[in-house]
């Protein structure tokens, strides 16, 4: 039998580079630069726990929905962002990083997930804001990666997308129902935007000046975009939006500039962002016991898993009088 060379890191690193190059995708079983799996797996684990953590401050308001119809509309919702997290822990799992240790991680944590549910719901017009407001910045911020050179990211963000137009909508929906209901509502949906406008513009991350990853995750095609292309984008998305709706940003300095063709807008507190970021929003540590508890009381159900498995794959005369 005749052995084939190995081909050298050079020669591995010229074939990684001219797919990138080609904008073709990377695969799972391709060779890739130490840095570009790191940073896949730090962006993708991160994303992954944000759709799960992201199911408590909306599934808080299931027991509480106005109607048997907003009732079956968010429980169908938080279903779908667990789904969300589990195509992107799988994602994960092709770059060799298990979905155990990505949720040890998490509970313990040493990983990251979007800043944005560090901040309570406070009332039912909360889940209409974060379907318009957060959701919203979720697509501008997710569809371009669906052309993320990794394969299995890519992927699973074309399928997450849609599933997120349409939580968008049924948050636009709901807020335009209350808009057209009493004072008190309307009201209601106003105080909800005014606590949600500023952290959703700091879900696109820190301006780009300081931010330590997108130079270099944009060179390998994992990220399209930077945080101020994608930020603009949505403020731009939104105005119109808010009109329709009859809602105000709270924002002075929010102003359509001719000569840019763009909104310019305010600086949200980047100070407020570093602090939830490292742990110190208002809910993280709420958020994290929860899915710590979660983690803890589901233990049962993971090994009972395992046992009916382990059970089914055994060999036919030991199991057939079960
Ligand atoms: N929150 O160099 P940068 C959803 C971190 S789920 C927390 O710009 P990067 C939904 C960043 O990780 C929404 N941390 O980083 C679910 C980095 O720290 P480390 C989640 C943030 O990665 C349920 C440091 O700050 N979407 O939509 O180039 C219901 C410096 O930042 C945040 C995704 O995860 C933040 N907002 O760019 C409804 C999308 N921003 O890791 C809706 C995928 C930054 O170096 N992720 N940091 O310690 C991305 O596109 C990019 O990771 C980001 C950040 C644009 C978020």
């Amino acid at each position: 039998m005749t052995v084939s060379p190995q081909p050298d890191e050079r020669e591995l690193l010229e074939a990684f580079e001219s797919t990138i190059d080609r904008n073709d995708r990377i695969e799972p079983r391709d060779w890739m630069p130490e840095g570009y799996r790191k940073t896949l797996v730090r962006q993708i684990a991160q994303h992954a726990h944000s759709e799960i953590i992201g199911m408590q401050p909306e599934g808080n308001w299931i027991t509480r929905a106005p109607s048997l119809r907003r009732k079956a509309i968010l429980l169908a919702k938080v279903q779908d962002e667990a789904g969300h997290g589990l195509y992107l822990y799988s994602a994960c799992e092709t770059l060799g990083t298990s979905r155990t240790e990505l949720t040890e991680k998490l509970i313990a944590g040493a990983q990251k997930y979007s800043s944005i549910f560090n901040y309570p719901t406070l009332s039912y017009a909360d889940v209409g804001t974060i379907g318009w407001l957060v959701d919203g910045a979720a697509i501008c911020n997710q569809v371009p990666l669906c052309r993320t050179s990794f394969g299995p990211y890519g992927r699973a963000m074309i399928r997450v997308c849609k599933e997120e137009s349409f939580h968008q909508r049924q948050g636009y929906e709901l807020l335009m129902t209350m808009m057209r209901g009493t004072d008190e509502q309307r009201a209601m949906v106003q105080e909800s935007v005014d606590r949600f406008w500023w952290p959703s513009l700091m879900m696109f991350g820190p301006p780009d000046d300081d931010s330590p990853n997108t130079a270099q995750s944009m060179a390998w095609g994992i990220k399209r975009n930077t945080n101020d292309d994608l930020r603009q984008r949505f403020v731009d998305m939104t105005v119109p939006q808010a009109k329709a709706l009859g809602v105000t940003l709270p924002d002075p300095d929010l102003v359509w500039n001719e000569e840019r063709r763009a909104h310019d807008f305010g600086t949200p507190d980047w100070a407020e962002f570093q602090q939830v970021i490292k742990g110190n929003g208002p809910c993280n540590a709420q958020r994290i016991a929860h899915r710590r508890k979660a983690h803890e009381d589901g233990a049962w159900v993971r090994e009972a898993a395992m046992a009916f498995a382990a059970r089914t794959h055994e060999p036919e005369e030991t199991t057939h009088d079960r």
